[in-house]
């Protein structure tokens, strides 16, 4: 076979998935050579939207935590299905979700939220085991969403290192159709591959926070490295970057879409020295 997925362009990568949102997000980093997710962790929608309208002609996705907003109403979604036609990207709710599968699915398809129903890629903790696959999938699969689990956390003291990250990516393994990849630091191509498991054209997407080129940490345990760090020296797919771009100003969208416009360039300077 060809070359690893690391060494491979997005768009040769497209055929290595059977998920619609899988393909559509290497088409759209493809389309827009960005392979910039923007985190917009602000309280009120109207700051969301603004963001979002500002940043988005530089990104291929928007990552959103949409229980933080004070003011949500379920209206708010059209209007952010609304900018990302406009600007031609998808959504993830970083969601996080962590208990039996029953009960992520009903927390996945209702509540005040209805995730399944907007956000195209959401993820999960492994730590409950395969059930939390499986019950979301139940919701997500027919709906053509994604999912990612966490296999690594970008926070100083992390617990989830070593057997717990080489379990996640055998959970993964089992169920590709609706796992496309994971939150993570570095490529963990073939990691904990058994010999019964086929991994010749095996390939994750692996989206990466913790980015930043101004600051190496904040002072709640976030440590930040460069897109160059994260996406040429450890081969992950797509940088998160939150405040480094939205900043302290949530009113100051000019200067986030120069900031964005930077990190896109960065980031699509260390895919192509990655691919060369
Ligand atoms: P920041 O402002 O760039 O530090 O925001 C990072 C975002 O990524 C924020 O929404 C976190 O919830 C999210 N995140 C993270 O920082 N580290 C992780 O390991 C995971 C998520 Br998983």
């Amino acid at each position: 076979m060809s070359s690893k997925p690391q060494a491979q362009s997005y768009r040769a990568r497209v055929k290595n998935f059977s998920n619609p949102t899988a393909k559509a997000i290497l088409e759209t980093v493809e389309r827009k050579k960005s392979n910039l997710a923007v985190s917009v962790d602000v309280t009120k929608a109207e700051d969301l939207l603004s963001i979002i309208d500002g940043v988005g002609p530089y990104v291929c996705m928007i990552k959103t935590h949409i229980d933080i907003l004070e003011d949500f109403d379920f209206s708010l979604i059209e209007r952010l299905q609304h900018l990302s036609q406009k600007h031609d990207f998808l959504y993830f709710e970083d969601r996080k979700f962590a208990d039996i599968g029953n009960t992520v699915a009903l927390q996945y398809s209702n509540g005040v939220h209805k995730i399944a129903s907007w956000a195209h890629l959401t993820n999960a903790h492994p730590v409950p085991g395969p059930s939390i696959i499986r019950g979301l999938s139940s919701v997500g699969l027919p709906l053509g969403r994604a999912l990612l689990l966490l296999a690594e956390m970008s926070t100083k003291g992390s617990l989830a290192v070593g057997a717990y990250t080489t379990d996640a990516v055998r959970m993964a393994r089992q169920h590709r159709d609706f796992v496309v990849g994971f939150i993570a630091q570095n490529r963990m191509e073939g990691l904990g591959a058994r010999p019964e498991d086929d991994i010749t054209n095996e390939d994750f997407l692996i989206l990466t926070p913790g980015i930043g080129l101004e600051s190496r940490g904040d002072s709640m345990g976030q440590q930040y490295r460069t897109p160059r760090e994260a996406v040429y020296d450890s081969g992950c797919d797509i940088i998160i970057v939150g405040r480094g771009i939205y900043g302290t100003d949530p009113k100051a969208v000019g200067t986030m879409a120069a900031k964005a416009e930077r990190y896109m360039a960065e980031g699509w300077a260390a895919y192509l020295e990655r691919i060369a």
